[in-house]
C-alpha cells in the first residue's frame, strides 16, 4: 500500500491553542504522525512510504479564493504564533487590506486554529499528498495520504479547527478532473462543514457524513440531518448526526445505512475523511467506540473497489493503532 506524506507537513508544529476558556497545549501536532508510523512498524502490514512532489498550486485555488490562499502563502516570517481575537466571517463588511491582526479574524473562523510561519508550507505539503494520493489511484485499488495539517472544515475563504486547506475536497475535484465520479465519507467526530459548504451548491461530489451532533458538538453551526445541499447541489449532501456518547452497534448501523447511500450513488473512487477522534481515549472527540472497532470500519469501507484514505483528526496515543485497524482490511 501507498502512503503519501511530505516533510514539510512537520514543520507546522503549534505550541497553544485557545479552548474557550484558556490556553493549552495543541493537541494537532506531528507527534500525531510519528504515532502513526510507529504504529505502522509495528504490524505486519506492508505499505512504502512515499514523499509526494508539491501540486501546482492552482489546484488549491479550485477550491479556496485566490485571497485566502495568498493570505496563507504572504504570512510574515517574523511571525511566532498568532490566533485572531476578532472575527469577521460571515458579517463583516470591511475587507482588511493591511493589519495582520484584521486579517487574522478575516481568513479564520475559530481561536484555536493558530497560524505560524510554516503554515503556508505544511498546508501545501498536505494537499501534496492528498494529490498524489489520488493520481496513484490510476494503478492501485487503494492509496493513503497521512494529510497533516488535517482539511476538512476548511472552508473556501476560512480556515478553522486545525485545518487550513480542505485536502479532501481538492483530492475530489482533481480526481473529477480526470472523469472520474466521486463520492467522500468522512468518519470524523466532528462534521466536516469545510467539504459540506464546498460541495453545497454541486452535484459534482457526493458528500455524507457522520458525526457527534452539532447541537452538542464542535463545530456547532452545521451538520444536522436537514441539510442536503441546495439547487444542483439538492440531495448531494447527506448528514447522519450522532448522540456523543454513541455506541458500536449504534454507529455500524448507522454507517452501513452511509455506505448504501454511496454504494447507490456507485461513484467510481470512495474518499475517506479518517479521522479517528471518534475513538473513546480521544481528548477533543470520543465515542464510545474501541480501537478494535476500527476493524470494523475498515471491513466495510473494503466493499469498495477504488479508496483514497486522507487523514483528518485523531488526537490520542491510540491515533495509530486505530488508523492501522482500518488500513488493515483494504488492499492495494
Ligand atoms: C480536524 C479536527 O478534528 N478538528 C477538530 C477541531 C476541534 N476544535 C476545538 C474542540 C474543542 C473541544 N473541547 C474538548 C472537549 C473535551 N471532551
Ligand atoms: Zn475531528
Amino acid at each position: 500500500m501507498k502512503i503519501f506524506l511530505h516533510k514539510n507537513q512537520l514543520n507546522y508544529a503549534p505550541k497553544h491553542e485557545f479552548n474557550g476558556t484558556r490556553l493549552k497545549k495543541s493537541v494537532e501536532n506531528p507527534t500525531r504522525i510519528s504515532l502513526i508510523k510507529q504504529a505502522l512498524k509495528g504490524s505486519q502490514f506492508e505499505y512504502t512510504l512515499f514523499e509526494p512532489k508539491i501540486c501546482d498550486l492552482d489546484l488549491i485555488k479550485t477550491i479556496h479564493d485566490v485571497d485566502y490562499v495568498e493570505f496563507l502563502q504572504s504570512i510574515p516570517d517574523t511571525i511566532d504564533e498568532e490566533a485572531p481575537h476578532a472575527f469577521s466571517y460571515p458579517y463583516g463588511r470591511v475587507v482588511p487590506k493591511e493589519s495582520l491582526k484584521a486579517k487574522l479574524g478575516y481568513y479564520l473562523f475559530d481561536p484555536s486554529t493558530p497560524l505560524t510561519k510554516k503554515t503556508f508550507e505544511s498546508s501545501y505539503a498536505s494537499v501534496s499528498s492528498a494529490v498524489s494520493c489520488i493520481d496513484s489511484l490510476q494503478n492501485q485499488n487503494v492509496a493513503v495520504a497521512l494529510c497533516r495539517p488535517p482539511g476538512h472544515h476548511a472552508m473556501k475563504r476560512v480556515g478553522g479547527g486545525y485545518c487550513f486547506f480542505n485536502n479532501v475536497a481538492i483530492a475530489a475535484m482533481h480526481a473529477r478532473s480526470k472523469g472520474k465520479s466521486v463520492s467522500i465519507l468522512d468518519v470524523d467526530y466532528h462534521h466536516g462543514n469545510g467539504t459540506q459548504e464546498i460541495f453545497y451548491n454541486t452535484s459534482e461530489v457526493l458528500y455524507v457524513s457522520l458525526h457527534a451532533d452539532p447541537r452538542e458538538a464542535y463545530p456547532y453551526y452545521w451538520g444536522s440531518k436537514e441539510e442536503q445541499g441546495e439547487g444542483e447541489g439538492k440531495g448531494f449532501n447527506v448528514n447522519f448526526p450522532l448522540p456523543k456518547n454513541t455506541s458500536e452497534n449504534v454507529y455500524e448501523t448507522t454507517l452501513k445505512k452511509a455506505l448504501n447511500v454511496i454504494a447507490d450513488y456507485n461513484p467510481d473512487y470512495l474518499l475517506v475523511s479518517l479521522g479517528l477522534d471518534i475513538y473513546k481515549g480521544d481528548p477533543v472527540g470520543g465515542m464510545n467506540i474501541s480501537s478494535g472497532f476500527f476493524n470494523k470500519i475498515g471491513e466495510e469501507i473494503s466493499k469498495f473497489l477504488k479508496i483514497g484514505i486522507f487523514l483528518e483528526g485523531g488526537y490520542s496515543q491510540e491515533i495509530g493503532k486505530c488508523f492501522v485497524n482500518v488500513l488493515k482490511h483494504l488492499e492495494s
